[in-house]
């Protein structure tokens, strides 16, 4: 009788601990780290030899590695539209090629980021880095336009001005990578002013980190759940790192570069164990496109993938990813296909946010974050930096198999040895398609023929199949880029000054 009511007791404790924790328990942080032309094989954790990445290492330690994880484009503005939105960049007109700093468009106001997912949950937001989806006339696709509450960072690449400011480490070292000398120097935005042009390179990292780990402890004192996004610069070309990181490395100016960045993935991790907001807070880290191979040593690295930048081979698009999150991420290896398009639903659904009411392309993974379930993700479509409806796809992964229908080469992957990556190998149709089997030959250096191997005629149907009712729903967005640009939108800090752009230098 007493040990019946002891354990009566006892399940309506248990019972109670529970509704406490799912109705009352805060909803999880975001700290969502995207690294700029960053290849397959960068990182310490990767299996580089010489990177020095402490901190990434810690993160994939102590969290989920991905192995077979797509960002959607070779290049940065469409890779973006797609982190953000959830969505191929097509639908949202981030093509061809990326946004300049004088450039009309920008991402379509109408698309839903994950900081507007996450806004009418409560949640505190905030950018710190290198923006790129648009500046536009008033500074009207600016973060702050898109859902943020706070913006610091600098809106599109630092080559897109003339980076004369820029010094390597050590000093009689070239700083390989050149710049758009006809542009406004590179500013440093602050929500929607501008704070510094040029912006001082070498000071940066110490001004984001600053920002971002303020931002953390503000929030976590009002204690308002937060998403932090933060895009470095690093490691786009020009390579280099301020006083911390330069010469640290045993890679050189590339090495530094990422050093810097991971320095400041460190003093967010510290910031978060201070706070107390470590384990309430889900980090993911991952990049924007494959590593830039146009200047030999000097760039990343896609490791055993096949060229980088530019291209749809797998070097172009496929990224390290690392889901970190102390007590609800087991810590592992994954071979499930995933994508930064699958980011904003799997925020959405660990927030208890509404998902936007538009076509996704994204799915959730939180059962595979969370339990080492499966994730639901069949298929990866590539595009190339420019795609048209006319061309459609040039690539399409379906579980193992990748098939290319178009392959090419680019200017961006233009220095390493296999000819295919190289600008010289023009446009190539393939059909049947060039079929890959990436478990077995990763690099993509195989292909497989139908008269080898019949049984493969079942997969390429499917794959036809697959094809052909995903380009069925594919609505091309306007273009925003062939908007073009007009140099009177470059943000310029004395905006009536002249002659431009010389004079934008306050
Ligand atoms: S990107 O790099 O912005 O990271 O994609 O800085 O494709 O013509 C790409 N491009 C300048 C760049 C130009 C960039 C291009
Ligand atoms: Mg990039």
């Amino acid at each position: 009788m007493l040990l019946q009511r002891n354990m009566a007791l006892c399940s309506l404790v248990l019972l109670s601990v529970f509704l406490f924790y799912s109705c009352f328990a805060s909803p999880p942080n975001f700290v969502l780290l995207f690294a700029d032309d960053l290849g397959f094989g960068d990182l310490g954790c990767y299996g580089h030899p010489t990177s020095l990445t402490p901190n990434l290492d810690r993160l994939a330690a102590g969290g989920l590695r991905f192995t077979d994880f797509y960002c959607t484009s070779p290049v940065c503005s469409p890779s973006r539209a797609s982190l953000l939105t959830g969505r191929y960049q097509t639908r949202s007109g981030i093509y061809p090629g990326v946004l300049y700093p004088g450039s009309i468009g920008g991402l379509p106001l109408n698309e839903t980021t994950i900081a507007e997912v996450l806004k009418p949950q409560g949640y505190a937001t905030a950018a710190v880095g290198k923006w790129h989806l648009g500046v536009g006339l008033n500074g009207t696709f600016l973060p702050t336009k898109q859902g943020f509450d706070q913006y610091l960072g600098i809106p599109y690449s630092h080559d897109m001005g003339p980076c004369w400011n820029l010094t390597c480490f050590p000093p009689d070292v070239k700083c390989f990578g050149s710049c758009d000398i006809g542009a406004v120097t590179v500013p440093l935005m602050h929500n929607e002013v501008i704070k510094q042009q040029p912006v001082d390179f070498l000071d940066l990292e110490r001004l984001y980190s600053d920002f971002a780990t303020n931002f953390i402890t503000t929030s976590a004192k009002k204690k308002q759940p937060f998403f932090l996004y933060y895009p470095s610069h690093h490691t786009h070309y020009p390579q280099y790192a301020g006083p911390h990181a330069a010469g640290k490395s045993l890679r050189g100016p590339f090495g530094d570069a990422l050093l810097e960045f991971d320095n400041t993935i460190g003093n967010l991790l510290a910031t978060l164990e201070q706070t107390g907001e470590i384990n309430n807070t889900l980090i993911f880290f991952t990049a924007d496109n494959g590593p830039e191979l146009m200047r030999m040593s000097h760039g990343g690295n896609a490791g055993l993938l096949k060229c980088g930048k530019g291209t749809t081979y797998d070097g172009g698009m496929r990224e390290p990813a690392i889901a970190f999150w102390p007590g609800t991420i087991k810590p592992g290896v994954t071979h499930e296909l995933a994508s930064t398009l699958d980011i904003l639903p799997t925020i959405a659904k660990l927030a208890g946010a509404k998902l936007p009411t538009v076509l996704l392309d994204g799915v959730e993974m939180t059962d595979l974050l969370i339990n080492g379930g499966t994730s639901e993700r069949e298929a990866m479509m590539f595009y190339p930096t420019d795609p048209t409806e006319m061309y459609g796809l040039f690539a399409l992964r379906l579980g193992k198999y990748k098939a290319h229908f178009y392959t090419r080469g680019a200017g961006h992957s233009g220095t390493v040895p296999d000819k295919d990556c190289q600008i010289f190998s023009v446009l190539k149709a393939h059909d049947p398609p060039l079929l890959f089997d990436l478990e077995s030959d990763p690099s993509e250096f195989y292909p497989l023929f139908l008269f080898e191997h019949p049984e493969l005629k079942d997969v390429l149907e499917r794959i036809m199949k697959v094809k052909q009712q995903f380009e069925a729903t594919m609505v091309f967005g306007e273009s925003q880029i062939d908007k073009g640009s007009n140099p009177d939108l470059e943000p310029c800090c004395n905006p009536q000054c002249s002659p431009k752009p010389s004079c934008c230098h306050c």
